[in-house]
């Protein structure tokens, strides 16, 4: 299977098909066509609540944080489905020669099963999403057109507001010692908002601006949230996910992404901080 044109200027909604009882679009060779921003996927408990996403108020950044985008059955659902995942991995990484294991699990997954994001010196192609990762991106993506449609203050989608999240990169914290470092998401390989969906314990998760260390923020990232950050907001600031000791339950989080597809085998040229 071809992966999906990131950007699809498709004008074919997704809820236009009435047998389509989740809404995905059928005519898609994916089941993930572009979505209407008229809410129409998104449960009514789900839509009325769209009502608290918060801006974060960041120079230089377009942060947006909306605290449910699934109901709580949902989500303890999904993190079990997430969990049970075999494709978890503890990449090791080298400082000074010397190899580490990073403090989470990750995995990740792709249109196609074949599109490669490469960080920290690292390829890492995504394999095909399962369907109810699928699922998930449905309504990320429901969500971020929703929001972008209502919203004059944020600049989040480019162009005409018509894209896909194409990868996905998935990071599981066992407990609270699991950390992820400082780091932006700024590889050439990416473009378009990241949508970053998080089940199960609550975290810190930081932002702090690359040159004005005076600016800095921390926000909650609660079960069945999503962040969105979009526009200039990772060139301009690193984030990161610290520890907490007294956070004893496991956490998974999902980042939906846009990826160029490239040759795998090219390396992007910049190396990403330590995450
Ligand atoms: O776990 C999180 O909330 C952050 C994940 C993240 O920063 C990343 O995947 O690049």
């Amino acid at each position: 299977m071809q992966p999906a044109t990131p950007f699809a200027r498709q004008k074919k909604r997704r809820g236009s098909d009435p047998d389509s009882s989740d809404g995905a679009a059928a005519d898609q060779p994916n089941g993930h066509g572009a979505s209407p921003s008229s809410g129409e996927d998104i449960p009514p408990s789900i839509l009325s609540g769209l009502a608290d996403c918060q801006r974060i108020d960041l120079p230089g950044a377009d942060v947006l944080y909306v605290p449910r985008i699934f109901t709580r059955e949902e989500s303890t659902a999904f993190v079990a489905q997430l969990a049970a995942l075999e494709q978890w991995k503890r990449p090791e990484f080298k400082i000074f020669g010397k190899v580490h294991l990073q403090g989470n699990y990750s995995c990740h997954f792709s249109d196609g099963g074949q599109l490669n994001y490469r960080y920290s010196g690292r390829d890492n192609v995504g394999q095909e999403f399962p369907e109810f990762l699928q699922a998930i991106r449905r309504r990320v993506e429901a969500v971020v057109r929703h929001i972008d449609g209502q919203r004059t203050d944020a600049k989040i989608c480019p162009g005409d507001g018509e894209f896909q999240f194409n990868y996905c990169l998935a990071n599981k914290y066992e407990d609270g010692n699991a950390s992820l470092g400082m780091h932006s998401d700024d590889e050439r390989d990416l473009f378009g908002p990241i949508a970053s969906v998080s089940f199960g314990a609550t975290r810190h998760f930081t932002l702090a601006h690359k040159r004005d260390k005076s600016v800095k923020r921390r926000i909650d990232l609660s079960d069945g949230s999503l962040l969105v950050m979009a526009g200039d907001t990772q060139r301009n600031y690193k984030h990161g996910v610290p520890k907490m000791k007294r956070v004893t339950d496991m956490r998974i989080n999902l980042t939906m992404r846009c990826i160029r597809p490239r040759d795998s085998s090219r390396a992007s040229g910049k190396k990403r901080a330590k995450r």
